[in-house]
């Protein structure tokens, strides 16, 4: 069976999304996601110009041999543009294989280890009386694990809290948290980190004291934290036993978790913004983490996080798949077959899809019980209504930057 046809497909129902639609021979299709956030056109000109032409005539069986081609014929290597239109390859290949084996592709990879995935949401509010609406509400949808992130004393606006009022107002759709905001440039934040490091433990005590010991909470610190600072942090979340404590420290520096894992034992999370096993390397070996939170999207598709999520597993480090919106539901359904099947599964982000979203990606897996399923069809489970990704052409967007009261630029 060969490739015959591919086409990457950009569209922009409740915000930007790269598809890959592969096809064979035998007219089977496969999708992949490529979409790398604010940065979209990147992977849509590295697909088109330099792997779309290498692909046409290729045995569409050979998804190990694919990759390595790839990956290594390139002679550049690594790099979340390059790693993203690998993965978009790779996932439409699987997709195909388990279209053509007439089986989901959890069964591929040896089948499920569970009934369903373990699955947290994104409660946020920037004062405490909306957080705790955010967090029943999360409830009420049946989460049974939840991340939770606030406004900081003093800071106009910061990750991880809806900045989407005005665009629901207005156009009434349901935006998301993790904007990369349409417009012709970034939108500017603030940061504080003193204010940020006094202020969290407090919203952490009023919630446990709120929601009491047993719901599992999460926080994001994204990136914007020295390792002294993030070795602070997690000890002084330590009473409210925190699942996890994410992205402390900026991912390039991966000995700067040697310091923060001297002084906490909250579990730490790193890894969306990472590319391939490499950098992994030394916080898996040095056990140094607790969770992977690579996206299937931006590490090179199911065949190299698989890789990476083998070699965690020796050191009982487990998987914390990376699932906001901007990983589109085939992205999303691809790392649900791949938590489904994998021993070393610990929990999946999910955040939800938008209504448009969801008319023009077709999806079958099921939510039920705070736990995930990516359903029985063959191959991952997603369809693409090509007339539907029509009505949304491409928007320009960017995600927000950070500066400080001094005018120096941080990290987001
Ligand atoms: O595109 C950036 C988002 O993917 C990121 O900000 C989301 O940190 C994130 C998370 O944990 O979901
Ligand atoms: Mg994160």
């Amino acid at each position: 069976m060969h490739l015959v046809k591919a086409d990457v497909v950009v569209t922009s129902p409740d915000r930007n999304f790269v598809t890959l639609r592969l096809e064979t021979d035998e007219g089977i299709v496969g999708l992949g996601d490529g979409t790398l956030n604010g940065r979209e056109l990147a992977v849509v000109a590295y697909l088109q110009e330099h792997v779309v032409p290498l692909l046409i005539g290729r045995d569409a069986a050979r998804i190990e041999d694919t990759w390595q081609f790839l990956y290594r014929s390139a002679y550049w290597r690594r790099g979340p543009v390059t790693m993203a239109a690998i993965a978009a390859v790779d996932t439409a290949l699987w997709d195909i294989k388990g279209k053509a084996a007439e089986m989901p592709v959890y069964q591929l990879l040896g089948g499920a280890s569970r009934n369903g995935l373990l699955a947290y949401g994104h409660a946020s509010g920037k004062e405490l009386p909306e957080l705790f609406d955010s967090i029943r509400e999360h409830q009420a949808q049946g989460y049974k694990a939840i991340r939770v992130q606030t406004g900081v004393p003093g800071l106009k606006s910061i990750y991880g809290i809806a900045s989407n009022a005005t665009y629901e107002a207005n156009e009434g759709v349901r935006y998301d948290h993790e904007p990369a905001q349409r417009g012709d440039l970034p939108n500017e934040e603030d940061w504080d980190t003193r204010s940020y490091l006094r202020h969290v433990p407090t919203v952490f005590e009023a919630v446990r004291n709120e929601f009491g010991p047993e719901l599992p909470l999460l926080h994001d610190a994204h990136h914007r934290l020295t390792p002294i600072q993030a070795a602070k942090l997690g000890k002084s979340l330590e009473p409210y036993d925190l699942f996890w404590l994410e992205d402390v420290t900026p991912a390039e520096n991966q000995e700067a978790l040697r310091l923060v894992r001297q002084h906490t034992t909250t579990p730490l999370a790193i890894g969306e913004i990472f590319n391939t096993v490499w950098d992994y390397q030394l916080i898996i070996r040095e056990q140094l983490i607790d969770y992977v939170r690579s996206a299937v999207t931006h590490t090179g598709g199911i065949t190299h996080l698989k890789k990476v999520l083998d070699y965690a597993s020796q050191y009982q480090i487990k998987s914390g798949m990376h699932g906001p919106t901007d990983i589109s539901p085939v992205g999303l359904a691809a790392q649900m077959h791949l938590g489904l099947a994998i021993h070393n599964f610990g929990i999946q982000e999910y955040m939800q899809h938008g209504e448009r979203t969801d008319q023009v990606f077709e999806q079958s897996f099921t939510w039920q019980d705070g736990l995930l399923h990516p359903g029985d069809k063959p191959g991952l489970g997603v369809d693409l209504n090509l007339e539907e990704a029509a009505k949304y052409p491409y928007q320009r967007a960017y995600l927000p930057f950070n500066r400080l009261a001094d005018g120096t630029v941080h990290d987001w």
